[in-house]
């Protein structure tokens, strides 16, 4: 069955909700961050500071360089999850498939609608008319070019591609859109000449096999627009993770630190938003991911004692995480290009496997 997946991205999110609140950001460059002079780094920034290069995950000292009159914002993250839900709540009406990916972004699976199109408009006119904010819409027949399609005339943008556009469409795409390429697959990419998706259709497997590793099939797909994954609801969630690529490689320890806060805060605020729509449930590992910048990567996990309600405790101890960036860093002396950190929930399965196993232990089976 051809499917209809809906890509929803709200625009410059935590720095449009600053603006609606201030009118006097309107016309500014605004960004939302770690205030200056504390080595911490920006969330983001609005379309007027964009154009002077300022950029999510860049240090907020370099950013006021680019950009003087730079009017920087801490972050109020319930704010933002406040106006998270209330979008939510929009997905929920029009898809009972929705996969949220972060607080301003989700997929919908309305492929037993007659006109996704039409379903996108609505979403878009609803979180307006609901929260006065913007969002940008793309729709496909899958997840990758749905995005793509989202990122395509933002900010407000709607942006749809037909099946039959699709080669068209894909051909003639930068490979640098892929998702998961980064900055040394385009190094490559750049050596094997090759700029659009209808280049890469033309190199052979083993020649893409040797440079990507088992990454290079999922490549072939994307050129060709093909992608399987399906949108999972929050219901089948086994991990909530967040992560941040620096714009520039970092190598001090106290930026990490920072970034390492402000996305362990992200993450216990989306742990909580999924725990508040499926109810209560038990963490099984806490992890921390790092890439550096010769590509490679690494992670630290650790196993948690499955009480039924851990939450607490990972929402209190940042340290912990701290802990696992710490062990992952001592494992490679090179800068970072990447962190990020999760949780991964114990399964029903495996509940009632252990609950099961305990009454046979008990002999009550
Ligand atoms: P994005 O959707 O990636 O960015 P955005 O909404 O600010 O801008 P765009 O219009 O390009 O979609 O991220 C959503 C929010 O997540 C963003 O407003 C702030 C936060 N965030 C961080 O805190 N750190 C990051 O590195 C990124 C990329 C986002
Ligand atoms: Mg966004």
């Amino acid at each position: 069955m051809n499917r209809k997946i809906i890509h929803v991205d709200m625009d410059c999110f935590y720095a449009q909700v600053e603006m609606r609140d201030r009118p006097e950001l309107k016309n500014v460059p605004v960004a939302v961050g770690g205030l200056p002079g504390t080595r911490s780094v920006l969330c983001t920034s609005n379309y007027i500071a964009r154009k002077y290069g300022v950029k999510s995950a860049m240090p907020t000292d370099y950013a006021l360089r680019l950009c003087p009159d730079l009017i920087v914002i801490e972050p109020n993250f319930d704010k933002y999850s406040n106006e998270s839900k209330k979008i939510q709540l929009i997905f929920d009406k029009y898809s009972k498939l929705v996969e949220p990916i972060s607080l301003d972004e989700a997929y919908l699976d309305v492929s037993i609608e007659s006109s996704a199109t039409s379903i996108a408009k609505k979403i878009k006119n609803d979180i307006f008319e609901q929260t006065n904010l913007t969002a940008s819409v793309g729709v496909a027949n899958n997840k990758f070019l749905a995005k793509i399609a989202s990122d395509w005339n933002k900010p407000n943008g709607l942006f749809v591609i037909l099946p039959k556009d699709i080669k068209s469409f894909v051909d003639q795409l930068p490979v640098k859109l892929i998702p998961g390429i980064g900055k040394k697959g385009i190094e490559v990419m750049t050596k094997l000449q090759v700029k659009t998706c209808l280049e890469l259709q033309q190199i052979s497997k083993e020649l893409l096999h040797s440079h990507f590793g088992i990454f290079s099939q999922s490549l072939i797909n994307y050129a060709q627009g093909i992608d399987d994954r399906l949108v999972q609801n929050d219901l089948q969630r086994k991990s909530i993770s967040v992560e941040t690529t620096f714009l520039e490689d970092i190598q001090d320890n106290e930026i990490l630190k920072f970034s390492l806060r402000t996305l362990h805060e992200e993450l216990c605020l989306r742990i909580k938003d999924h725990v508040e729509s499926v109810g209560p449930k038990t963490v099984k590992k806490i992890f921390v991911k790092v890439k550096f910048d010769d590509f490679s990567r690494t992670s630290c996990e650790i196993c948690l004692d499955q009480t039924d309600d851990n939450l607490d405790r990972i929402i209190n101890d940042a340290e912990a995480f701290q802990n696992l960036l710490n062990n992952c860093l001592k494992k490679k002396l090179k800068t970072v290009r990447l962190i990020g950190l999760g949780v991964k929930f114990k399964t029903k399965s495996e509940k009632e496997f252990n609950q099961q196993s305990l009454l046979t232990l008990c002999g009550l089976s």
